[in-house]
């Protein structure tokens, strides 16, 4: 029979018996954690002495040591080394760095295993290993926000993942920016068996053959919203050796998943300029092996003479709704390399068969400059689909009348002329005194 007071015990007993907060300073005493004063100088010390639950407050300094953690923790950087208790929120990471080196010995910087972990405002740096040079999961479920994970790897030899390497976990990161890693698969992040989850972070500068950012592995599932990916590239050639090896394939995006199914969904993301060295292909995605990869409301300015979205043979096409995929300004690229792909209500430079597609100038606010809102008399606007999607890149709610095409939605309905939320009077006065003008009149 069920027994309130039994059932609250039973809780009572399941949550850690009180959770405690550790400190992590370079100048403390190390005496017992429990004060900035008394901190412990490095970060294992403090998760050797931790309990299941405890968080992990971490004073901003650069902390060269290679972290493993494998019991439930929190580990928050960004504090300057005076908030008090209960004073968590007063941390700032992006003034207070809290960086930890792995200075590049042949283990990652941070590995997570078997466990259920949050790192938060932590920078993850300097790490080289073969698998998961900055951060390695495994087996847990890993939340990481507001971190930064770069300079991560190298690309020379068979090292996967340079920024992050997620094997049977599920990991969600969110307002992270992971940057100038490499690896030969899977320069920012490679995965395998994996539920990621990534919001609105930033992949830039990261560098492997195959996948620059991101290299997907069989029976993965990706759901990706509201991040940019740019100048990430895959390369063909070994820089130092001048091996002509493997790879060039998958600027951004590599996918393959021999060994089991993989799903990746892509909404309101930007790719921009993402390269190919030599004679690789699929600056933005390159596809072999049995997938389904959706990419809705992205903006893909794709890099010059490069193809942006290729397959490595007969696998299932990638499916586009409600995107822009053209050349990166005073370029030529071939957007879409394959005949089948699954494209609709999207501008495709130079054309693309399917639904509602068009091929024009999209007329972004400022192409050079990498502004890539629409302008008003923007073909994109109210041309698309629904897709299901609630608000924009910006979090600006979508749609505004029917749905863009891209990244942003055009703020304002079309016809509204005078810009003040509605279509009334005034916007049709504004019409009729222009009526029959020519620009330049
Ligand atoms: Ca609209
Ligand atoms: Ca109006």
């Amino acid at each position: 029979m069920f027994n309130p007071r039994v059932a609250i015990l039973l809780l009572v007993l399941a949550l850690p018996a009180h959770a405690a907060t550790l400190f992590v300073s370079p100048d403390g005493t190390a005496s017992d954690g429990h004060s900035w004063e008394t901190a412990f100088p490095t970060i294992g010390e403090a998760i050797v002495a931790s309990t299941t639950g405890d968080e992990v407050w971490i004073r901003s300094a650069t902390y060269i040591e290679n972290v493993i953690v494998e019991k439930p923790l929190t580990l928050l950087g960004g504090f300057s080394g005076i908030e008090g208790p209960g004073e968590r929120d007063l941390r700032n990471p992006n003034r207070n760095l809290t960086m930890i080196d792995g200075d590049r010995n042949n283990i990652s910087v941070v590995t997570i295993r078997s466990t259920t972990v949050t790192l938060n405002g932590i920078v993850i740096q300097n790490g080289l290993s073969n698998v998961g040079s900055g951060l390695r999961i495994i087996e847990s479920s890993v939340i990481l926000l507001e971190s930064q994970i770069r300079k991560n790897g190298i690309v020379d030899n068979a090292y996967i993942a340079g920024g992050i390497r997620v094997e049977n976990s599920q990991c969600r990161i969110t307002g992270c920016v992971i940057n100038h890693n490499s690896a030969s698969g899977g320069g920012g992040i490679s995965s395998i068996g994996s539920k990621i989850n990534l919001t609105h972070s930033v992949f830039s500068d990261n560098v492997a053959n195959l996948g620059g950012a991101i290299a997907i592995g069989p029976r993965d599932s990706f759901e990706i919203d509201s991040c940019s990916f740019t100048r990430n590239t895959a390369r063909y050639k070994y820089p130092q050796s001048g091996y002509i090896g493997f790879g060039g394939q998958g600027g951004a995006f590599y996918a393959n998943t021999t060994g089991g199914k993989s799903n990746v969904k892509v909404l309101n993301s930007k790719f921009t300029t993402n390269t190919l060295t030599d004679v690789g292909s699929g600056s933005v995605f390159y596809g072999t092996g049995q997938f389904s990869a959706e990419f809705d409301q992205c903006t893909c300015i794709v890099g010059s003479h490069t193809t942006g979205f290729s397959l490595g043979g007969d696998f299932p096409a990638p499916v586009l709704k409600n995107c822009i995929v053209v050349s990166e300004p005073n370029g030529s690229s071939t957007p879409i390399w394959m005949d089948d792909a699954i494209v609709s209500h999207s501008l495709v430079e130079g054309g693309y068969p399917g639904e509602g597609n068009i091929d024009a100038d999209p007329k972004f606010v400022d192409i050079s400059g990498g502004d890539y809102h629409l302008q008003r008399g923007s073909p994109c606007i109210d041309s698309g689909t629904d897709t299901g999607v609630m608000v924009d890149f910006d979090g600006n709610p979508r749609p505004v009348g029917d749905y863009d095409m891209g990244a942003y939605e055009f703020p304002y309905l079309r016809s509204d002329l005078n810009g003040d939320g509605a279509v009334g009077p005034d916007d049709l006065l504004i019409f009729q005194q222009d009526w029959g003008k020519v620009s330049g009149d």
